[in-house]
């Protein structure tokens, strides 16, 4: 099983769209969330490792995948059972 860390900040939609294919198949304690609103650190080394200031950003192992539609279609692949 990687670690799954995945980047969100506040009010962004396409966190809120990869949040619900999450929340739908029970993923949430698969991977840990990482709000880059709550601490500049994070928001950081989300630029530093990713290159970009964009969310959702999934760190597969701490390789970033960007892109909500990737993302979804990694963990539906993946990690969903
Ligand atoms: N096509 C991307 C769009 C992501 C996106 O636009 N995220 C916004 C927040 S809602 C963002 O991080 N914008 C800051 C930036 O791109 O620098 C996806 O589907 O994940």
């Amino acid at each position: 099983m990687p670690e799954l860390e995945l980047f969100i900040s506040n009010t962004c939609p396409y966190c809120q769209k990869v949040y619900r294919f999450i929340d739908k198949y029970n993923l949430n304690d698969k991977i840990k969330f990482t709000n880059i609103n709550q601490s500049a650190e994070d928001k950081a080394r989300l630029v530093e490792v990713g290159g970009m200031n964009q969310v959702p950003c999934l760190f597969i192992d701490d390789k970033p995948m960007y892109e909500s539609s990737d993302i979804i279609a990694y963990l539906k692949e993946n990690i969903v059972k």
